[in-house]
């Protein structure tokens, strides 16, 4: 073998390990139990083709509180959880639109541009409460309503789904 070679080896070899690297410290597998599949088309998987996110992953992206009122809460709350864009990032995305899908298979078509154009989140929390199944839990989609009242519209509350399981990017 030519040293040539060998460094020619080299190279080719730490490229492929920083794509491989890359991808797997861009998602880690799920430890705990999975509140988040998102699925479709995404660069990032973990699970087969799929992105599953369990609560420390989806903890780890970035936060943000949303106090508002919305037509399903008594009063004003505070919900926390991750930035809706946060989770596009995350999973690598590329699409023009999401089909949001509860767990009683409820299912709504959200464009992708409401992630970047409103603070939307996947709320886990309200009032520093974490969202079980009975409170429409696990993860709620909550628009920054009192910020952008022009959200709160018929269109936008389909687009409001509760009991989230799963993100289909297409
Ligand atoms: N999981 C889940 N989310 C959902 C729904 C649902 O049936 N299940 N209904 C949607 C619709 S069509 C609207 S208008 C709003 C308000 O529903 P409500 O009138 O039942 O309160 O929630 C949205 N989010
Ligand atoms: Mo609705």
């Amino acid at each position: 073998m030519s040293v040539q070679f060998v460094k020619h080896l080299f190279t080719v070899s730490m490229a492929l390990l920083a794509v491989l690297g890359g991808r797997a410290l861009a998602l880690e597998a799920p430890q705990g139990p999975v509140l988040l599949t998102v699925t479709g088309n995404i660069a990032n998987t973990n699970v087969g083709n799929e992105a599953r996110f369990d609560r420390q992953m989806l903890l780890a992206l970035t936060q943000r509180d949303t106090a508002t009122h919305t037509p399903w809460h008594d009063g004003r709350v505070v919900f926390s959880g991750p930035l809706g864009r946060a989770v596009l990032e995350a999973v690598g995305a590329q699409g023009t639109r999401m089909r949001v899908t509860a767990l009683n298979d409820y299912a709504a078509t959200v464009p992708m541009a409401d992630f970047y154009e409103h603070d939307v989140i996947l709320a886990m929390s309200a009032d520093g409460r974490r969202l079980r199944i009975r409170d429409q839990g696990p993860l709620f989609v909550i628009y920054p309503f009192d910020e952008a009242p022009e959200l709160l519209n018929e269109t936008v509350m389909t687009r409001s789904v509760w009991q989230v399981t799963q993100i289909d990017i297409e």
